[in-house]
C-alpha cells in the first residue's frame, strides 16, 4: 500500500500571523469578544460585527494540529502551502523578505517532522520580477520545498502577462511545480442579492476564478513556449476539464485568433495530459472520473483543503474528529474506481510520491 499524500493542506505559519494581527484592512485577524475573526476574502468585510469573517484557531497556524488532523485521516504526508492570499497584497518593497521569512519559517516546520510534511513556498509577487526568481531559485535549495503556490493575479495582470515569462521559465528549468490556487472569485454582483453565506463564491468563485486563470495561461501560449512547466490546479482545475471542449472550439472559430496566428499550438487536451496535474478536491464520483479521464490516472492527486471546511458542531454541541469534508473526497474515489488498476491507490499518493520525489 503506497503512502497516503495530502497535497492540498494550508498553513498560515507564525510570522504570517504576526503580519495578519498587524494589518487593519484585508487581509487581517481582529480579536472580537475575545475570539479571534480570520477576514481574508474582501466579502468578508462587511461589517464590524462578530460575524465578519470566520473564527481562527490553532488549526490554522499550530503544526500539531496539522499533524493529528493527519493521523485522523490516516495521512501519512502532507505537502503544506501557505493559504491565500499569500503575499500578494504586500508593498513590494516588503515582499521579497516576509516571502524569504514565511518560506524560511514553514521550511523549518517541516524539517522539525522529518519526513511527514514538505511545502510548497510562497511568492513575493509584489516585488519585481527579478526578486520573484530570486526566491523561485532559493525555494529549489530548501530541502522540504517541491514547488510554488501562487494565486490567479500573476504580478498584477493574470497569468497571460508576458512579464511572467521569466519565473515560468526559471519554473521550468528548477523542475518546480506551480499549486495554482484561487482566491479572488468573481465580482460580487454575480451573486445577486440574497444571503447564502460563502456557498456562491467557493463553490463556484474559486473554481471560475481557476477555470479563467489557467485558460488565459493556456490562451498566451504559456506551455507553447515553457512545453515543460507543471501546473497543479487546486478543486480539479474548476471547470476547465468540463469546458476545455468549448474552449477548443471557440478558438477554431475565432476569425481574429486565426488570421493573427496568435492560437495556441499546442492543443488543450495536450496541455491537460503534459502540463496539467489535478487535484481530487471535488467532492463527487463525477467530477474525479472526469479529471482521470482528462489528465490521467497518474496527474491526479489526493487533497483536503485543510484547515477549511471543517466539520460543524452537532445538536449536541459535539464537533467531529472526523472531517466530512475529507471523507466524502475518499468515498468519491473508491466509488468511482476501487481498485481498478490501483487508481485510487495512485490518487490517494502513489502519483504524489512519485512525482514530488518524496521519500
Ligand atoms: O473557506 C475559504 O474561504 C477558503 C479559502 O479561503 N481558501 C481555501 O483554500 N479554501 C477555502
Amino acid at each position: 500500500m503506497s503512502k497516503v499524500v495530502d497535497i492540498h493542506t494550508h498553513i498560515y505559519p507564525p510570522s504570517y500571523i504576526r503580519l495578519l494581527r498587524s494589518r487593519q484592512t484585508v487581509p487581517y485577524i481582529r480579536t472580537i469578544d475575545a475570539s479571534d475573526r480570520l477576514v481574508i476574502l474582501p466579502s468578508e468585510d462587511t461589517n464590524a460585527s462578530t460575524s465578519i469573517g470566520r473564527p481562527i484557531g490553532p488549526e490554522y497556524y499550530d503544526i500539531s494540529h496539522k499533524l493529528k488532523f493527519m493521523d485522523v485521516h490516516n495521512i501519512d504526508i502532507s505537502i503544506l502551502s501557505l493559504a491565500n492570499p499569500w503575499l500578494d497584497f504586500l508593498p513590494s518593497d516588503e515582499a521579497a523578505k516576509t516571502a524569504r521569512e514565511v518560506n524560511d519559517d514553514i521550511d523549518k516546520l517541516c524539517g522539525e517532522r522529518n519526513g511527514r510534511l514538505y511545502a510548497f513556498g510562497a511568492l513575493p509577487l509584489s516585488a519585481s520580477v527579478e526578486e520573484v526568481c530570486a526566491e523561485v531559485e532559493r525555494l529549489k535549495e530548501l530541502k522540504w520545498m517541491r514547488g510554488v503556490v501562487m494565486g490567479t493575479g500573476g504580478i498584477g495582470k493574470g497569468l497571460d502577462d508576458e512579464r511572467l515569462d521569466k519565473v515560468w521559465g526559471i519554473l521550468e528549468e528548477t523542475g518546480q511545480t506551480v499549486f495554482l490556487h484561487p482566491h479572488y472569485g468573481l465580482p460580487s454582483e454575480v451573486w445577486g442579492e440574497k444571503e447564502y453565506g460563502h456557498v456562491l463564491p467557493l463553490a463556484l468563485g474559486f473554481p471560475l476564478e481557476t477555470t479563467i486563470a489557467i485558460s488565459r495561461m493556456y490562451l498566451a501560449g504559456v506551455f507553447d513556449r515553457y512545453p515543460r512547466l507543471q501546473v497543479l490546479l487546486a478543486h480539479s482545475g474548476g471547470t476547465i476539464p468540463f469546458l476545455a471542449g468549448r474552449l477548443e472550439s471557440c478558438i477554431e472559430h475565432d476569425a481574429h485568433l486565426q488570421k493573427e496566428g496568435a492560437a495556441p499550438r499546442k492543443s488543450i487536451w495536450d496541455v491537460l495530459k503534459r502540463n496539467i496535474l489535478l487535484d481530487a478536491v471535488v467532492y463527487s464520483e463525477f467530477g474525479v472520473k472526469t479529471a482521470v479521464q482528462v489528465s490521467g490516472g497518474d496527474r491526479v492527486l489526493f487533497g483536503t483543503d485543510n484547515p477549511f471546511f471543517p466539520p460543524l458542531a452537532g445538536d449536541d454541541g459535539a464537533v467531529p474528529d472526523e472531517w466530512k469534508s475529507v471523507t466524502t473526497n475518499v468515498a468519491a474515489l473508491q466509488n468511482a474506481f476501487g481498485t481498478l488498476d490501483g487508481l485510487t491507490e495512485k490518487i490517494l499518493g502513489g502519483n504524489a510520491v512519485r512525482i514530488f520525489n518524496l521519500a
